[in-house]
């Protein structure tokens, strides 16, 4: 339906957002490698372990690898126009350097993808969600080897051959710019004494390659798929009005950005390369590399969820909780019980500084709210009163409208964690972001059963208005 009083625009890609290793389960099923999510069972801060061990939650998630049909009827009820959701990696080549992929992995998104064509649903795929597979960080120091970037492009044109006909929206690393900071995780680099910012560096080039070959194998078979790049937006604020406290937040946002430039540009910019000699670092880039690198991006995706204040005093640098990403709290702002600041008008300013730095369609990939919730019984029926989350969703939609009204070409919104699903930093199902509440809890108790929240039909609304009624 259209409606003249909302900002979004026709044919506006409404959705929700996932992870294989945070829904799928099924870890080791149907000729499944290991991923480095295996063994990483307490999230991102924790040590990793040398197997799979009983206590990590993501082995079994919340089994999306069964209950696909039954999430994605739901995700249809809810009106949904596009389903993020990423390929596990080591479901297709266990090892990472197999010579040929695994036809029970490649058929399994092949049943996701007939499912979501049932109901009209688009497909949204990222094809490295923090899932590298876990010997190729075992053999091969993970993206720290050059090698990688072949394997990746084995990997890619793989499934863009497979799939290239039935997805359109393609995204290439999930948040790009985690990796210098989380390292294991983001790119399955083992966190070694040894580890320097050198080989940390090194690692993001062959992402960025590896990223910009993806979109090359993309135009050869695949020409209808639109490729993005995907990073952690996070608006930055001064922490006082002093010049020296801009530059230093020009700094931080300049090692974000370098990211989106890359992409949408074909080639590092300036500040970037002279933050880097400044370190020390020296990048190896070859003929080759500086090539691939000029295949950019057809859109850029971010995730979004907090903002950050920043200083250049060192005495009042101390990083906020829950914050990857450098900065410190902002004192005007609220939290979450994770230590996640709240600011739905950042998300304006993030869209504003993207368009008019990239001029490239926008996707919001990641947005929400994760809580404590609490299932209760109304009149026989399981639900969760989850007010606090409507809140948050639709005070950043408002601001979401208020970018496109600005002039921002925003195609889609895909909220964080449609249903339930084990959380990437904690590693625990008590921190939900869901409309669909999944019965798990930390104890790995629970019968799986799904259960529709009240955001459920608040966003189906917002669904079914195009944004009218926020
Ligand atoms: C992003 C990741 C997601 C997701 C989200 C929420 O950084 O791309 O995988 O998990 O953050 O984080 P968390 O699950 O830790 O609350």
């Amino acid at each position: 339906m259209t409606n003249t009083t909302s900002p979004f625009p026709e044919g506006f890609l409404w959705g929700g957002a996932t992870a294989a290793n945070q829904i799928e389960g099924a870890y080791n099923q149907d000729g499944k490698g290991l991923s480095v999510q295996d063994v990483l069972p307490h999230g991102l801060r924790s040590p990793r372990t040398p197997a799979p061990t009983p206590d990590n939650l993501k082995l079994e998630a919340i089994d999306f690898y069964h209950h696909y049909a039954e999430d994605i009827a739901l995700f249809a009820e809810m009106g949904f126009k596009v389903f993020r959701f990423s390929i596990a990696w080591s479901r297709i080549f266990p090892n990472g350097d197999d010579k040929e992929p695994n036809e029970a992995g490649l058929a399994f998104y092949d049943r996701v993808l007939d499912e979501l064509e049932k109901h009209g649903i688009e497909a949204l795929v990222t094809l490295s969600h923090y899932e590298t597979p876990l010997h190729l960080a075992d053999a091969y120091g993970g993206w720290t080897d050059r090698r990688l970037i072949n394997l990746y492009e084995r990997y890619a044109r793989t499934l863009l051959e497979r799939y290239g006909s039935r997805v359109k929206y393609w995204l290439t690393f999930n948040e790009i710019n985690s990796l210098v900071h989380e390292p294991f995780m983001s790119a399955g680099i083992p966190e070694t004494e040894q580890l320097t910012e050198q080989d940390l560096y090194q690692a993001m080039h062959h992402e960025l390659v590896a990223s910009a070959r993806a979109t090359r194998i993309a135009r050869e078979v695949a020409p209808n798929a639109k490729i993005g790049c995907m990073i952690i937006a996070m608006p930055i604020y001064p922490l006082s009005p002093s010049p020296q406290d801009a530059a230093a937040v020009m700094d931080l946002d300049h090692s974000n950005l370098a990211f989106g430039d890359v992409h949408t540009r074909g080639a590092y910019p300036g500040y970037f390369l002279r933050a880097l000699k400044e370190k020390g670092i020296e990048l190896n880039i070859t003929d080759e590399d500086r090539t691939d690198l000029t295949n950019t991006v057809d859109f850029v995706s971010f995730s979004y969820y907090q903002s950050v204040a920043h200083t250049s005093d060192p005495a009042k640098l101390i990083r906020g909780e829950g914050n990857i990403m450098g900065g410190v709290p902002n004192p005007t702002l609220e939290a979450s019980e994770w230590g996640w600041q709240i600011d739905p008008i950042g998300l304006r300013l993030v869209i504003n500084q993207f368009w008019d730095r990239w001029q490239k369609p926008l996707f919001i990939v990641e947005n929400g709210f994760g809580a404590k919730d609490q299932l209760v019984d109304i009149n026989g029926v399981k639900t969760v009163i989850d007010d606090y989350r409507i809140a948050y969703l639709n005070d950043h939609l408002v601001q979401v409208g208020e970018g496109i009204a600005d002039g921002a070409d925003v195609i889609g919104y895909t909220s964080w964690g449609c249903i339930d699903l084990v959380s990437a930093t904690t590693a625990q199902l008590s921190k939900r972001y869901g409309y669909i509440y999944v019965d798990r809890n930390d104890d790995g108790s629970g019968s799986l059963e799904r259960f529709k929240k009240k955001s459920f039909d608040w966003y189906a609304e917002v669904i079914r208005t195009n944004g009218a009624t926020l």
